[in-house]
């Protein structure tokens, strides 16, 4: 008997704890959540008569952010390329992706400068371009074995509660 009240005793700490990492989890999974941004927002979009450049200082963009272009097809593009494209408007090389859909969901994957052009007609040259830095997040800087360790409390959180079910059935009995 002395042996399960030493239990049920740990467990109350077990439960402590798993309600503080839980606290822990939400905050964490707050401030690393993706988030998905319209580019030029909902009113303008992807367009030839807005500045991007003054759009994206709004905004402070993280490793697994998307950035949704809306357009009309062929009316305009998306061309993810390299800073020499981006400055020159000139994509006979330094393409890394093309998006025409009209509704492209580009997921900012890496840590890094991305630079997006429209190259339909002469909108590159008119303005309709914009470069931002991507930074990693929080998710990126926490080492896998954390999820190890929060596992491995689980599990003991489990344990505990079958233990302490087992002990109420003890008592009742
Ligand atoms: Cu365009």
């Amino acid at each position: 008997m002395g042996t399960i009240i030493i239990t049920s005793t740990s467990c109350k700490n077990q439960l402590n704890l798993m309600i503080q990492l839980f606290y822990i989890a939400i905050l964490f999974f707050t401030i690393a959540k993706s988030e998905v941004i319209t580019v030029g927002g909902d009113e303008n979009r992807w367009t030839d008569s807005f500045n991007y450049v003054s759009w994206a200082q709004n905004f402070n963009f993280s490793v697994g952010d998307v950035l949704v272009f809306n357009y009309a097809q062929k009316a305009h593009n998306v061309y993810d390329v390299t800073k020499e494209t981006f400055r020159t408007c000139n994509t006979s090389n330094g393409v890394n992706t093309m998006y025409t859909s009209g509704d492209d969901h580009v997921e900012l994957k890496e840590a890094k400068q991305y630079w997006f052009i429209c190259t339909v007609d002469s909108h590159c040259e008119f303005g309709m371009r914009f470069s931002i830095n991507v930074t990693g997040n929080l998710s990126s800087l926490i080492p896998l074995n954390h999820g190890n360790f929060a596992f491995r409390n689980q599990f003991v959180s489990w344990v505990c509660l079958l233990l302490g079910i087992l002990y109420i059935l003890i008592i009742i009995v």
